[in-house]
């Protein structure tokens, strides 16, 4: 087994997505291993999307980030990180599988419904970004 963070955003917890989403995650095989709702400040969003600071989009990203409540949450599953991938589709739902969350939760390329780590290093920083040692029982 492995884990791997995935965000609800605050489009879909805004529209009341958040429960379906939760219901889609659990129905593909995930088990919830930590969770919690919070707001995120311009400088945490910041630090978070730090790769992307030379983006075009990171502004607009940010901004979207910090407006309205996010789930964060860690999933376990064989395979957890290409996996939850593969379920939540492409970053532009126009784009994504059907099926997917992108497809059937998200707005648009920017306000796509969650987030989810790419890769196993990635998901381990991003885990500990969210969630201190006492918040993840079993690491
Ligand atoms: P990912 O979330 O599918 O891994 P990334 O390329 O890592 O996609 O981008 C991070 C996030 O930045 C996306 O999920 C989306 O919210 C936002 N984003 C990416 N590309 C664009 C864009 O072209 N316009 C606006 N927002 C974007
Ligand atoms: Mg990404």
């Amino acid at each position: 087994m492995s884990q791997t963070l995935a965000i609800i955003k605050p489009d879909a917890v805004e529209a009341g997505k958040a429960g379906k989403i939760l219901a889609h995650l659990e129905h593909a095989g995930f088990t919830v291993r930590a969770l919690k709702m919070t707001r995120l400040s311009a400088e945490q969003a910041g630090a978070f999307y730090e790769v992307h600071r030379e983006r075009p989009f990171y502004g607009e990203l940010v901004e979207f980030m910090t407006s309205g409540a996010v789930i964060p949450m860690v999933l376990e599953a064989d395979g957890a990180v290409p996996r939850l991938r593969e379920v939540i589709g492409a970053t532009d739902p126009a784009e994504a599988a059907e099926g997917t969350v992108r497809r059937l939760y998200a707005e648009s390329k920017g306000r796509n419904a969650i987030h989810a780590s790419d890769s196993d290093e990635n998901a381990a920083v991003e885990i500990a970004f969210f969630f201190s040692r006492m918040e993840r029982p079993g690491l």
